[in-house]
């Protein structure tokens, strides 16, 4: 990078196509500006210097990094604007089709590499706007996440949640493992069947660990809230389906789900390359249910009810997850018309207690099953657990009961060839 006569820092010209040396233009190819998505929530936070830091870290890591000369300036707010020069002979199409690929990764890539400023390691959510002859106004990684809070403690909590989240994402570059190692670094998938009273396997549930230490498994809800809170969900829950894309593809037989925060469905941009591999597999597509977690507030309904057709067009399937808390309406289910609905443990686990809580729990049964929706109880612990679902006429049930987590793959030890979307016994019948 160098500075020009114009006081402006130009990165080192690279050629962006093999071959093609950068000639200086009159006029740039495309502009773009990058935007700092989190900027005031890290200045509310740790102040003013070190969000100007932060900036200064983002500036230097996109010089280096930008395919072509550019000139990048800093505005205020957390915003870099980038003028983008290529050889005229490249062509801004070649430009425009490669280059928000390019961006996309440079985004994603920065999620997880938090900046370190002295002793703090801070994500930064970066978005890039683009703009050119050809393709006007295209946005590239939205942020989907809350403001920050008003009260007094807002920066505090912040800081909590950063010092989670920033130990956690670089480890998701990893593959997922399913060892039971202690110093392994990258989370862990823990499987969980969903079944009927007689054994049948609708589908196996994986559920993200993010760490072992030294009593065993971390539990992951924690970390789930405050990548939440930050409004990262979408980093972590796009590792979980993609791992579980994987182990589908591995597994030509079985049926997974994956647990997706419903901020994620406002992310749609950053779902492209989980998509696309979808697209490409439609048996695997088949296979797959996203369970939505409703924790998050859903920011905004038209981008999710979207991205959620877009999931069944692809043969996905959709669970609605701990129905009954959180933030899933009535109106939630009409808008996604689910599947699948799993009613949330508290409402079997007060159902054994009372017989007014045995007439709400089956009265949410009836709710869930006029939705034309498989039903799942969850929180099956008991004997008396199982038999109250079954007299409901629930079909489904998950909880200790029947299995608890497990990172053992157990369909592996499946040998005989099963038909697709045929239902599996764990007893081999
Ligand atoms: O939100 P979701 O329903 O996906 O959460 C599943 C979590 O519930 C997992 O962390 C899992 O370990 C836990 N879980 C699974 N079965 C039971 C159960 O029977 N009782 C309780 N208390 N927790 C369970
Ligand atoms: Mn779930």
């Amino acid at each position: 990078m160098h500075v020009g006569r114009d006081g402006i820092r130009r990165a080192i010209p690279q050629a962006f196509v093999p071959g093609l040396a950068v000639r200086h233009l009159d006029a740039p190819t495309a502009r773009l500006t990058l935007r700092i998505c989190n900027h005031a929530h890290i200045e509310r936070a740790y102040g003013v210097a070190v969000a100007e830091g932060v900036v200064t870290r983002i500036q230097h890591r996109l010089a280096g990094a930008l395919p072509v000369a550019a000139d990048i300036a800093v505005r205020p707010n957390g915003v870099l604007t980038v003028a983008l020069w290529t050889d005229r002979a490249v062509g801004g199409d070649v430009v425009d089709a490669l280059l928000p690929e390019w961006l996309t990764a440079f985004c994603t890539a920065a999620m997880h590499e938090p900046v370190t400023i002295g002793a703090v390691a801070i994500c930064v959510w970066l978005s890039g706007d683009w703009v050119s002859p050809a393709r006007q106004g295209m946005r590239i990684c939205p942020f989907c996440g809350p403001p920050i809070g008003e009260e007094i403690e807002a920066g505090a909590h912040y800081r909590a949640d950063m010092a989670i989240v920033a130990n956690l994402l670089p480890s998701l570059l990893r593959a997922p493992s399913d060892t039971n190692l202690a110093d392994e670094p990258a989370p862990v998938l823990y499987w969980q069947p969903v079944v009927n009273d007689s054994g049948a396997i609708l589908y196996d549930e994986a559920l993200c660990r993010p760490r072992h230490s030294d009593d065993g498994v971390v539990p992951p809800e924690p970390l789930l809230r405050a990548l939440e809170r930050l409004g990262f969900a979408c980093v972590l829950d796009r590792f979980v389906v993609s791992a579980v894309i994987d182990a589908l593809e591995a597994a030509p037989d079985v049926t997974l789900a994956a647990n997706v925060s419903a901020q994620s469905l406002s992310c749609a941009p950053s779902w492209g390359d989980v998509l696309a591999r979808l697209k490409q597999r439609p048996d695997v597509a088949r296979r797959l249910i996203w369970e939505i977690t409703e924790t998050a507030i859903v920011r905004d309904m038209e981008q999710a009810t979207s991205f959620v057709s877009t999931l069944r067009a692809l043969g996905c399937r959709i669970a609605i997850d701990d129905f009954g808390v959180g933030n899933a309406s009535i109106g939630h289910l009409l808008a996604f018309s689910p599947d699948i609905i799993k009613i949330d443990r508290l409402f079997l686990d007060r159902a054994t207690a009372s017989a007014r809580d045995a007439a709400i729990f089956r009265q949410l049964v009836e709710l869930a099953r006029s939705f034309d929706a498989e039903v799942v109880a969850e929180g099956v612990e008991t004997r008396l657990h199982a038999d109250l679902v079954a007299s409901t006429g629930a079909a489904w049930q998950q909880g200790y009961f029947h299995a608890r987590p497990s990172p053992t793959r157990w369909w592996r030890r499946e040998r005989e060839p099963r038909a697709p979307g045929a239902l599996m016994r764990r007893d081999g019948r």
